[in-house]
């Protein structure tokens, strides 16, 4: 296989799913992160929406998380990490869109400018954990007992609650038994912790408190 390199930043959710991939697949790839803020003119050169991640394979360069996902699923024998059923993979389609949604959900209540707006994304994310719950089955994973790209996806949708909750129980998660078992189970999952750097919840602190939008209000 070709050599490949993982285009990164330290907080992106979108990276974690081809991190996540690739060491479920035990494929080493160099990764390099950049800064959103000011990005390099290399990047913006290669990177057609300006955005991580994108995954470098030899000399072709490709974008969207879901697309390097799926190359990698497809490109590297070993565990399957997407159904080979028509149906079960459409479904599995679905639910890494919905999971792209509620990344958009967390991305508005922590720079919710007001506590009206807050609540409004709260209930957002809620009504959208309710449906995650009726979905799931018995575990450990949401397909059952393999671990799926819907696993690599709400692994770091998860990881934003884990620094979330040591500023307040905000309740996103109250009455949803088999949500909270999937997140348990993906934040003690090797290829789910390791996605991100040791200081990564301190990294999202500052970048929380840095929005001083409703959230960063309640920080100390
Ligand atoms: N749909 C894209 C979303 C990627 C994305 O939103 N990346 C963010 C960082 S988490 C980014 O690069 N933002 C830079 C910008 O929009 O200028 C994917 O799935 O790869």
């Amino acid at each position: 296989m070709l050599p490949l390199h993982l285009v990164s930043h330290h907080l992106c959710p979108y990276v974690q799913r081809a991190a996540i991939v690739l060491a479920e697949k035990g494929m080493p790839c160099e990764r390099t992160n950049i800064d959103l803020a000011n990005k390099p003119a290399w990047f913006t050169a290669i990177s057609p929406l300006g955005k991580v991640p994108l995954l470098k394979v030899g000399g072709e360069v490709l974008f969207e998380s879901v697309a390097i996902c799926e190359y990698l699923e497809e490109a590297i024998p070993g565990r399957r990490l997407h159904p080979v059923d028509p149906i079960l993979r459409a479904k599995h389609r679905g639910w890494i869109e919905f999971g792209s949604a509620i990344l958009n959900d967390i991305a508005g209540f922590y720079a919710a400018p007001d506590a009206r707006t807050f609540a409004a994304k709260r209930q957002a994310l809620h009504d959208k954990f309710a449906w995650v719950e009726r979905s799931l089955g018995n575990g450990p994973w949401f397909a059952g007992t393999d671990f799926s790209l819907v696993d690599a996806v709400f692994g770091p949708v998860f990881r934003y609650f884990d620094t979330f909750e040591m500023i307040a129980n905000f309740g996103v998660f109250e009455g949803m038994p088999k949500v909270l078992d999937w997140r348990a189970a993906l934040a003690a999952r090797p290829s789910v912790r390791e996605a991100v750097a040791p200081d990564y919840p301190e990294r999202l602190r500052a970048f929380l408190i840095a929005r001083n939008a409703h959230l960063s209000s309640r920080m100390a």
